[in-house]
């Protein structure tokens, strides 16, 4: 089974899109874990007691573990090692970003896709193909690549113009015709940028995408899934992180959100 059939499998048996982010912002998350040893674990393990029926896929950022030095990552592996015995059919994405020359990428496969043992990461095309070598001859890992991200400056270089087409079709090309020859590919397409969304379906067929930006970043989710869903009315990873970690009702914020994303599929 390839990584993307076991996202897939998960998003049918439990009929949703949903990815929650595990975006546990130390400064953020709630005075009672704070207190605890293992406070992100335990606010990230309460958060995953509360969502996973409803739950696609968790991807936690990264960075807001890294913050806390070498106790978050322990706590970041302790979540991923909870998932795994609890929930071993969720997918698991690792929000990192990371791409440098193919040697160096060697490290960071080593601690996001074997130690802490994630189904996919995110990573930055900006080096190539040839630097992104390691990560896409994982044939058992999902590469999510940077195509068209959700921030409002996202245009500054994603939509320049090469060859009289923006840098993010051009990249959205590239993935799909010569870089996801293991069929372990990805995008990134942000849910506030729905009309590119739109020409990115149209460009890499039924390629899966990992969608940020509904809930805090205030994505519309029924333009989003109608241009990005594809032919099997799937094909989406639709992230919210702070809308459902930081609300009131993590599980009800996790419901609605499921079914606003299927009524438009
Ligand atoms: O284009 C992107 N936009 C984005 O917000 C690519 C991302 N990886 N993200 C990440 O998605 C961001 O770093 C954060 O982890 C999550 C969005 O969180 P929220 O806005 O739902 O809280």
């Amino acid at each position: 089974m390839s990584i993307i059939d076991k996202y897939n499998k998960r998003s049918d048996a439990v009929n949703s899109l949903v990815c929650i982010g595990l975006d546990s912002d130390f400064e953020k998350i709630p005075e009672k874990f704070k207190k605890l040893e293992f406070p992100q674990f335990e606010f990230n393990k309460s958060i995953i007691e509360l969502t996973n029926e409803y739950a696609a896929a968790y991807k936690p950022n990264i960075a807001f573990y890294e913050a806390r030095g070498s106790q978050g990552l322990k706590e970041l592996k302790m979540t991923m090692d909870f998932l795994r015995e609890n929930y071993p059919d969720i997918f698991t994405v690792c929000d990192s970003k990371r791409g440098d020359i193919g040697n160096t990428n060697k490290g960071y496969i080593e601690l996001i896709l074997d130690w802490l043992g994630f189904d996919a990461m995110t990573v930055s095309p900006y080096l190539g193909g040839e630097s992104l070598r390691p990560f896409l001859e994982r044939l058992d890992k999902g590469i999510i690549v940077l195509c068209k991200t959700s921030n409002p400056g996202s245009g500054e270089f994603q939509d320049l113009k090469i060859e009289d087409k923006p840098l993010w079709q051009f990249i959205a090309e590239k993935v799909t015709n010569e870089w996801d020859k293991n069929k372990n590919c990805l995008l990134v397409v942000g849910a506030t940028y729905p009309e590119e969304m739109k020409k990115i379906r149209e460009v890499t067929g039924d390629m899966t995408f990992l969608v940020p930006g509904v809930g805090a970043q205030g994505g519309d989710v029924e333009q989003l899934v109608k241009a990005g869903k594809n032919s099997q009315n799937k094909g989406l990873i639709i992230n919210s992180s702070r809308g459902i970690i930081f609300s009131d009702n993590p599980r009800t914020e996790t419901i609605k959100l499921k079914e606003k994303i299927n009524k438009y599929r």
